[in-house]
């Protein structure tokens, strides 16, 4: 595949996108976490882009990693990819993963961590946040949604991805689905489909196997439905990689990437 390297068309891309968080998501001199860990201090700018009302956060968040504050604990922090940001080339880069890690789910953390302080879901689980503040704060949600969604995204990729499903599983995709070739062609066809930004999802509801699709933060939670695969069809998630081919990410994601086995475990605690 063609893989252009030009970053200054992504950031105009991704400004384009519609969430209201992802305005200052492309900071262009916002620090990813491994800069943190080094010690080093986050950019004047990065700070001015966070809410008003946390002032002395902001300053503490200059010289501690964003996982680490001085007294209360946060209730988001940033994991660390499962696998090296190279490790899914040539289906994803490693500045892709550089972005979309670093940088972008970063700033669902730090500014769900913000939304979240002094409001009634301060000390829930992530599942209840998003689920709770569906509809009732647009801010909390879109950013805890986008934590919740890209928590599992890292966890529902890996190297040599793709290949054989376990076979309840796979049983379980013919009985809803068909068949797994019907599967993926209904996957992909969520994902393409999706206006603008947001994700295509196999989820589990009424303990049937369904292919469904989201925009921008939201995610099968919100209808009453558990996701076990969920596909970032957000521009950032492959504009680099693939510019405006968004079919062939997802059939590079359903064919090369997927890690069945997370897959799987997710579908065995969905129907449990
Ligand atoms: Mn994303």
């Amino acid at each position: 595949m063609s893989n252009p390297k030009q970053p200054t068309c992504v950031r105009s891309s991704q400004a384009m996108e519609t969430d209201q968080g992802e305005a200052y998501l492309v900071q262009p001199n916002e620090s990813p976490r491994r800069d943190f860990l080094k010690g080093l201090s986050a950019s004047a700018v990065a700070l001015a882009a966070m809410p008003a009302h946390s002032g002395s956060a902001q300053a503490q968040s200059a010289t501690r990693p964003p996982n680490q504050p001085e007294s209360k604990p946060m209730s988001f922090t940033l994991p660390d990819l499962p696998y090296a940001h190279d490790a899914l080339q040539p289906f994803m880069s490693k500045e892709t993963l550089e972005y979309h890690h670093d940088k972008h789910h970063l700033a669902y953390v730090t500014n769900g961590n913000n939304l979240l302080k002094g409001t009634e879901w301060e000390g829930n689980s992530l599942e209840d946040i998003v689920k709770g503040s569906f509809g009732k704060n647009a801010g909390l949600f879109n950013n805890a949604g986008q934590h919740y969604n890209h928590l599992h995204f890292w966890k529902w990729m890996k190297p040599n991805g793709g290949g054989a499903i376990p076979g309840k599983l796979e049983k379980a995709i013919i009985d809803g689905l068909g068949s797994v070739d019907a599967m993926k062609t209904e996957f992909i066809q969520a994902g393409v489909t999706q206006f603008g930004s947001g994700w295509c999802w196999l989820a589990v509801k009424d303990g049937k196997i369904i292919v469904a699709k989201s925009a921008n933060g939201e995610s099968p939670l919100v209808s009453g439905a558990k996701p076990i695969l969920g596909c970032d069809v957000w521009e950032h998630s492959y504009y680099i990689d693939y510019r405006n081919r968004r079919p062939d990410y997802l059939k590079a994601f359903i064919e090369n990437l997927v890690n069945w086995a997370y897959v799987e475990e997710m579908y065995e605690a969905a129907i449990k």
